[in-house]
């Protein structure tokens, strides 16, 4: 199947899905989100795939976040049930499915790119990524379960520091903190994750799968999404957003007023 923003390849029971939107540093838009719920609808259908990579095209960028340009315009309705939707269909798909999903870090995991990364079971980063959750910047909180999956991940608090100072990090601090499962080059960075899911695809499916439902619903009991999505939603009717959102588009530092 052909996509407009996603490269899409099965080989060897491994489904290797590119974000590919270079210019826009990958940027997820609604397409990608889209595509990106088709293709993992896809991949628990298919008997024959049993390990997925997610990367992004090029090398700087894994994925910059959501695409600032599209969500600038929208309210508190919209920011809602996209935020709904985009975590029913994409980020809790990846995390509840029965295959493993390997996160390829080729560069910036930045906002919903990080999201996009912690939702996946193992993450690997080249040694040039940078990761951060930089929404309180734009006037925003985390969308796409990224308060609850970074706290799972790294602790409370390297989760409120990261979080509340909008910081990067290195892909050596994110294997430190537990963020990533390895830092690798940017040459090995697929076969790191072909060799762990050459691993995992000897080992018997149901079983795998049996794995990740169980880890996944311990992890599930004790994330609240719903606090977040409120908590995001509100953010889209304040004038900091828009101050925030502005401020990027127009490559200043923003002036919040808490309003
Ligand atoms: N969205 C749209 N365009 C982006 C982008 C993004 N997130 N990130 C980069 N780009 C674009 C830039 O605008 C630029 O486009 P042109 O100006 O060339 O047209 C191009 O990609 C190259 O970027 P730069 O020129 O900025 O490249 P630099 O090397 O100078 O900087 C950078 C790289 C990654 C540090 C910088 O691009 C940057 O700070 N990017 C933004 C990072 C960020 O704040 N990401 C968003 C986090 S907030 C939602 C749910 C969730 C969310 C939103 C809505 N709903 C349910 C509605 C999540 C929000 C986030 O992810």
């Amino acid at each position: 199947m052909e996509y407009q923003n996603l490269l899409v390849t099965l080989k060897d029971n491994i489904l290797y899905i590119t974000i590919n939107r270079e210019k826009a540093l990958n940027a997820l838009n609604q397409v990608t989100l889209r595509e990106l719920a088709q293709v993992i609808k896809q991949v628990e259908e298919n008997d024959e795939i049993l390990g997925v990579i997610i990367t992004g095209a090029g090398e700087k960028a894994f994925v910059a976040g959501a695409d600032i340009k599209e969500f600038a315009g929208f309210d508190l309705e919209r920011g809602k049930q996209l935020a709904i939707n985009g975590q029913n269909e994409v980020f809790n798909a990846i995390a509840n499915a029965s295959k493993v999903y390997v996160a390829a870090i080729n560069g910036f995991a930045l906002g919903g790119g990080l999201e996009l990364a912690m939702a996946c079971h193992i993450r690997i980063a080249s040694e040039n990524a940078k990761l951060g959750l930089p929404e309180v910047t734009l006037g925003l909180i985390p969308g796409y379960g990224g308060t609850q999956r970074l706290t799972q991940l790294v602790g409370k608090g390297k989760a409120i520091e990261m979080i509340t100072t909008a910081n990067l990090i290195s892909a050596a601090e994110g294997e430190k903190i537990g963020l990533l499962n390895y830092t690798v080059t940017q040459e090995e960075l697929i076969n790191k994750a072909e060799e762990i899911l050459g691993a995992i695809k000897q080992r018997a499916p149901l079983a795998v799968a049996a794995a990740l439902k169980s880890i996944q619903a311990g992890a599930n009991l004790s994330a609240d999404y719903g606090t977040e999505i409120e908590g995001f939603s509100s953010c889209f009717n304040t004038s900091d957003f828009k101050e925030g959102v502005s401020a990027f588009l127009e490559k200043r530092r923003p002036k919040f007023t808490k309003k």
